[in-house]
């Protein structure tokens, strides 16, 4: 078992415990609440992919599932709210205004051009796939925000901000293009009033910097649009690092063509033979003459596979694609950018979910205990179970949520991010895997009195509460390493 699940599970069993707690000492029927308490712990997250209208909210979503599943025309579907979930068979429901469940087909996997209600009856769709990205998270496409129809743009509202204060989704992927907007930042602000913290609101929002692929520009001038575009990205991220976690730059084209496996054998083979054509030639090209661009190639065939992977990956593409399909789509894969996404969705988002999870059900515990009538061992309970180290990772999450709000840069941010991410014990400390435990429990005890001595002369409560905590992991940290035999 890796050490990240040995976490999540022993989280999970201090809230179970603690809801079993509950229930032996309150007989006032609250047994309802522990059992949506102990439900909500094997929930997927809800991540809600929102942005301008044609941000490219739709193409990321096909590139998360791994399919063109979302449509990215004109249809009505763009204009509401829509599901992608794990489940089968494959199938489409249309969930009505009143809340009744009307199923449809997919269309050869594809949302439909019209569904079986009125648009204006519609409060969501929902989309069950059978796509393995689904069973860790349910992706949410909206409508666009700042759209001429204020009525799209309220359905994205009333799906990502909830009413009555249910919210619907869980983090945000904010995609933009080239700059956040106003719209887009008026929406975050939103999103922080309906988050308990503006900590949290930071935490569970990333941003996407979508049209990396054309960045400043034409992808044919002299510097490489993807690169200008991580450089930006980085620099909106110190920008608004008050609203958004991390910001990171996406051509989803790219990133949609090889995720969803578009690129054919054929394909590679014609960009492998533009290697020898003239990069003047190729970027003057009109898309609609019909002749041959170079002998052999048709240049109809060569607008058709720009559509697919952009004109970037027709200029920097055409070296590789002489390996063929599969190295093609390996480098769309990394150079469009949507491998970093995954990565921080699955360290951030996922692999965290855990944590907001056994957190938002240790709230409502608490809240149950603190209510009017309620016995007076409930606050005791919770009291107790809150020391148990298995719920520590949530005072580090906490902590690491107060700090990265006001100094998103500070080390002690990555040093918190790292005891919730890493996956052994070595990795927590920085340790070579190697190292053997007595050596990894001295480190732990040398890291703990820095945090201690350092707390003491901290004077900013944010940073102070964060060597605290990190005091007490690597003094828990130690404890169970146990004491050096011999
Ligand atoms: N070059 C390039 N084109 C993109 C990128 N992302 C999306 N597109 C194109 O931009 C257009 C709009 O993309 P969509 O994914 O439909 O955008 P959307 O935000 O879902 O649009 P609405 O749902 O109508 O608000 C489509 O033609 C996409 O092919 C990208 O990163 N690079
Ligand atoms: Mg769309």
């Amino acid at each position: 078992m890796s050490g990240s699940i040995q976490v999540s599970e022993g989280m999970r069993r201090a809230v179970f415990d603690l809801c079993d707690a509950f229930d032996r000492v309150d007989r006032r029927g609250t047994g309802r609440t522990t059992d949506t308490v102990r439900r909500s712990l094997d929930e997927t997250i809800r991540l809600a992919v929102v942005g301008r209208v044609k941000a490219g909210k739709s193409t990321l979503v096909n590139a998360l599932v791994g399919r063109v599943v979302a449509p990215t025309a004109a249809v009505e579907c763009t204009r509401i709210t829509t599901h992608y979930t794990f489940g089968g068979p494959e199938r489409g429901e249309v969930v009505t205004r009143n809340g009744q469940r009307v199923p449809f087909d997919l269309v050869n996997g594809c949302l439909p051009e019209h569904l079986p209600v009125p648009i204006e009856h519609v409060a969501h769709a929902v989309v069950y796939l059978q796509s393995e990205v689904l069973r860790d998270m349910t992706l949410i496409d909206t409508p666009g925000l700042a759209t001429t129809t204020t009525a799209n743009e309220e359905a994205t509202r009333r799906t990502v901000l909830g009413h009555e204060g249910v919210r619907a989704a869980d983090a945000l992927l904010c995609v933009f293009r080239d700059m956040p907007m106003r719209d887009d930042m008026d929406f975050l602000r939103e999103w922080a009033s309906v988050t308990n913290t503006p900590a949290e609101a930071a935490a569970h929002a990333i941003g996407v910097l979508t049209h990396a692929d054309t960045y400043g520009g034409s992808p044919w001038s002299g510097e490489d649009p993807i690169e200008a575009a991580r450089g930006g990205a980085a620099r909106f991220a110190q920008q608004h690092g008050a609203h958004l976690g991390n910001v990171i730059a996406v051509a989803g084209n790219m990133a949609q063509a090889a995720r969803a496996g578009l690129v054919r054998e054929h394909d590679a083979t014609m960009l492998g033979q533009l290697t020898d054509v003239d990069e003047l030639d190729l970027e003057l090209r009109d898309p609609n003459f019909l002749g041959e661009l170079a002998p052999g190639i048709l240049n109809l065939e060569v607008s058709r596979l720009a559509e697919l992977i952009g004109e970037y990956g027709i200029r920097f593409g055409r070296d590789v694609s002489r390996q063929g399909a599969r190295a093609l789509s390996d480098w769309l894969g990394r150079a469009s950018g949507i491998d970093d996404l995954r990565r921080a969705l699955a360290v951030r988002y996922v692999g965290r979910y855990v944590h907001v999870k056994a957190r938002r059900a240790m709230e409502v515990l608490q809240r149950l205990a603190w209510s009017e009538g309620a016995p007076m061992p409930l606050r005791g309970l919770v009291a107790e179970a809150k020391l148990r180290p298995e719920l520590h990772p949530l005072e580090e999450l906490d902590a690491l949520e107060r700090l990265a709000a006001i100094e998103p840069n500070h080390p002690l941010v990555a040093m918190l991010d790292c005891q919730l991410s890493a996956r052994n014990d070595a990795e927590r400390l920085a340790m070579s895997p190697a190292s053997t435990p007595e050596q990894l429990r001295t480190q732990a005890l040398t890291w703990s009195m820095e945090a201690r001595r350092a707390a003491v002369v901290e004077p900013y409560p944010e940073r102070q509460n964060a060597y605290n905590v990190l005091d007490r992991s690597f003094t828990l940290l130690a404890m169970r390493l146990g004491r050096p035999r011999g």
